[in-house]
């Protein structure tokens, strides 16, 4: 090794359970290699595709590198590149403006472009609360899983990845795991190779399912109605932990009732399923021990999202599965770090007006931005600031999210690293820094270790960190506070609690596991104010199975106009629309592709490799046909997420996805949704 070699600590700040640790090798400045760290358990020296090319993306010949003003009409790509005092001076001057009226009318958009605690929400959070802009209820995601979670174990709390590894029995449900969860499947290949059964449970036939020993190809939606199929089953054939039971839970006896109302003709009816698979995997589940479940936010995009995560969380509550090491399951273990994290330093809700401004759903964001002022939605919203994230692409519904970002009226400023779908819809574009640029300290929500990335490079071009933009504009709207001074090395250091996650420690190593129990729930104690898992909530009730808004049951006009569930789950070589633009990856997916079965695909005269319009009357997509086996009947699988100026047409898979919000969470439907597809 050269001298001007160095070895740099790093975090990926992907929005992925696996948060890596990395290994950045820096070469005259430059970084020549990004490798997982073998140290850190959960990554044990692997990264994934994607990550492993993080380098070329940070020195993409497409790099924003200096601030842009919009010349010419709203999304024409006519820009003229201005100083940094000039763009900032501009932005600020037209957010008092703005807020002179009615500081609500500003709305900041961000989500988890990086899920880096100093990069995310800390100065972003501090200038938005201080400036009285409204407050973005961040759905976009998790947020019925989570809700879910909270509601019957008291927090987003689950088993540690690594004890996958013990289990005879994983359920992995609703999760392509080698595409979206790649450092969980090696715990799982583990166990397979010690003799554990797989199953997956899945609309789509995914690489992930073709790895398993079993594969439960239920219909969109329809996972609440199984799991109480399953509890019919554990119930009838007393494969019950009554004591755990008595200790543990509350609410069981209402719950019970219920699931005896299920038995598995009926659940098999609803899921699209045989009534022997339900039986066959309520006996394996009933009778393996140690059983895990991994669950993933696949399952909840869909009306009833919520309950049937609900259901799912009170599974290993009924069997005990708990006691055992490798027993249990996951869904989100970013609640381990809600004691660790100082949320309140971060982002300063105090700063906030009284009474506190709105808040506006970052998933109805296409009809908020079209919706003008009225008494019970509050001032219409004049100025968006993005960062993080990437809405005219992800958010659902787009034709009317980009309608509202195309409002002429309407000033938008976006913090990137490229020209996405929304930033090509700015009035102003300011370029961010990437993770090998720039200081940050990351929590998990696949596993309990709280990581730092040290910044690799200097920035490229004239990119700032998020954190320094907003600093600067707080200086100009004259936000005196204290707070609006701390460095990214302050606020890092006051992310966690030192006597979780001491800074120093993470500097010198990369990481530090917190000190989460050994089997959690072994012996009961959940987050719940009695220490129980909660079957019945007040408020909530027991949960039930809800079908999709967008069913033959529920809308049986609708499903005649429209016969074809769609789901629209992630491509493995993208980040939800992170890296479509990365030449290498993109040509391992080819193109935007709708998976057909093929009995749907002969029905409407579509052979493998048609062009086909996938439409609704919310809008129409146009993409390449892909018929084979990935397909159940059906159901068609249109991967996402595609930047619309990559897909034919300018469209992509959310011109089709709804605004209706599930159950519980105010979270999206992606996957509840109903399109018919013909040749284009
Ligand atoms: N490579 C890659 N990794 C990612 C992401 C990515 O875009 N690409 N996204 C990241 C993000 S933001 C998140 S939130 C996480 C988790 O994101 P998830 O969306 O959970 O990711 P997956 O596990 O890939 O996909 C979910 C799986 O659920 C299935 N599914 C769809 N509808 C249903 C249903 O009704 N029931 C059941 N049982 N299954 C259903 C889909 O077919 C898919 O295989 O992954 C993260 N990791
Ligand atoms: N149809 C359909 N739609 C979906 C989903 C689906 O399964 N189907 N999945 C949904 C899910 S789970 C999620 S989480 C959302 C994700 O939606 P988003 O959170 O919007 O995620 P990305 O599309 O990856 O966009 C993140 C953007 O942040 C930028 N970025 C990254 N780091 C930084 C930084 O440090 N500073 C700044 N300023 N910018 C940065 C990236 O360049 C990228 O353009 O999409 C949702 N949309
Ligand atoms: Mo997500």
């Amino acid at each position: 090794m050269s001298e001007k070699v160095r070895t740099v600590k790093g975090a990926c700040p992907h929005d992925c359970p696996d948060t890596c640790a990395m290994q950045v090798t820096v070469e005259d400045g430059r970084v020549i290699r990004i490798q997982g760290d073998a140290a850190h358990p959960p990554t044990h020296g692997a990264l994934c595709t994607k990550v492993s090319r993080y380098a070329e993306r940070t020195y993409h010949p497409e790099r924003v590198l200096h601030p842009m003003r919009r010349v010419g009409p709203k999304g024409g790509g006519q820009w003229q590149r201005i100083g940094w005092d000039e763009a900032l001076d501009d932005i600020a001057a037209r957010l008092r403006t703005v807020a002179a009226r009615d500081a609500q009318a500003v709305l900041p958009y961000s989500y988890a472009g990086t899920m880096g605690l100093v990069q995310g929400e800390s100065m972003a959070a501090r200038f938005f609360h201080r400036l009285g802009a409204s407050q973005l209820d961040r759905t976009i995601c998790a947020s019925a899983g989570g809700a879910a979670l909270t509601a019957t174990y008291g927090g987003k709390l689950g088993m540690h990845v690594e004890d996958y590894a013990e289990a005879r029995l994983i359920l992995i449900w609703g999760s392509n795991s080698i595409a979206s969860n790649l450092h969980f499947w090696t715990f799982a290949q583990a166990a397979k190779r010690q003799g554990a059964r797989l199953v997956c449970i899945d609309p789509r036939r995914t690489e992930t399912a073709d790895k398993c020993h079993q594969h439960v190809a239920l219909m969109p939606g329809t996972d609440g109605a199984l799991a109480l199929g399953l509890m019919h089953e554990l119930v009838a054939h007393d494969w019950l932990d009554h004591d755990y039971l008595a200790r543990h839970v509350s609410g069981w006896p209402v719950l019970r009732e219920r699931a005896l109302q299920w038995p598995p003709e009926r659940a098999a009816q609803v899921c699209g399923l045989a009534a022997e698979e339900v039986r066959e995997l309520a006996r394996a589940y009933g009778t393996t021990r140690p059983a895990a479940i991994r669950l993933n936010y696949g399952m909840q995009r869909a009306h009833g999202g919520g309950s049937a995560a609900r259901l799912i969380a009170l599974l290993p509550c009924l069997t005990g599965a708990w006691k055992q090491r490798g027993g249990g399951m996951l869904l989100s273990a970013s609640g381990w770090f809600a004691p660790a994290v100082d949320a309140a330093a971060l982002e300063r809700p105090d700063l906030m007006p009284q009474p506190r401004p709105r808040t506006i759903n970052m998933s109805t964001i296409g009809d908020d931005l079209l919706r003008s002022a009225s008494p019970a939605f509050g001032p219409r919203i004049d100025a968006v600031v993005v960062y993080n994230s990437n809405p005219v692409a992800v958010a659902p519904d787009s034709r009317r999210v980009a309608a509202g970002f195309a409002r002429d009226d309407l000033f938008t400023v976006v913090l990137e690293h490229f020209m996405t779908d929304t930033a090509d819809l700015a009035d102003i574009v300011l370029p961010a820094t990437t993770q090998l640029e720039h200081l940050d300290v990351h929590r998990s929500y696949g596993h309990t270790y709280a990581l730092v990335n040290q910044p690799a490079i200097a920035p490229v071009g004239e990119a700032l960190p998020n954190t320094e933009i907003f600093r600067r504009l707080a200086a100009r709207m004259g936000f005196t506070e204290p707070c609006f001074a701390d460095t990214d090395e302050q606020i890092a250091r006051s992310a966690f609690r030192p006597e979780w996650a001491d800074f120093d420690t993470m500097c010198a190593q990369g990481w530090v596991r917190l000190p989460v129990p050994e089997r959690p729930f072994a012996d009961g104690g959940f987050a719940t104010s009695d220490g129980k898992a909660h079957a019945d909530v007040p408020g909530l009730g027991v949960p039930d199975y809800l079908p999709n808004h967008e069913s033959a049951v529920s809308a049986p006009e609708l499903a005649a106009r429209y016969p074809l569930a769609m789901i629209s789950p992630p491509a493995r070589h993208f980040l939800n629309s992170t890296f479509v633009n990365v030449k290498s990856l993109r040509s391992i997916e080819g193109e935007p592709l709708l998976e057909i079965h093929a009995a749907d695909a002969a029905a409407r005269g579509i052979a493998d490799g048609t062009m086909v319009s996938v439409f609704n009357d919310r809008g129409r997509y146009v993409c390449k046909a892909a018929v084979g086996g990935r397909a159940r009947p059906g159901v068609v699988n249109g991967l996402g997420v595609w930047w619309k100026k990559f897909g034919a047409a300018g469209t992509n898979v959310n011109e089709v996805t709804s605004q209706r919000l599930t159950d519980i969470g105010r979270a999206p439907t992606f996957y509840d949704c109903l399109v018919e597809v013909r040749p284009a």
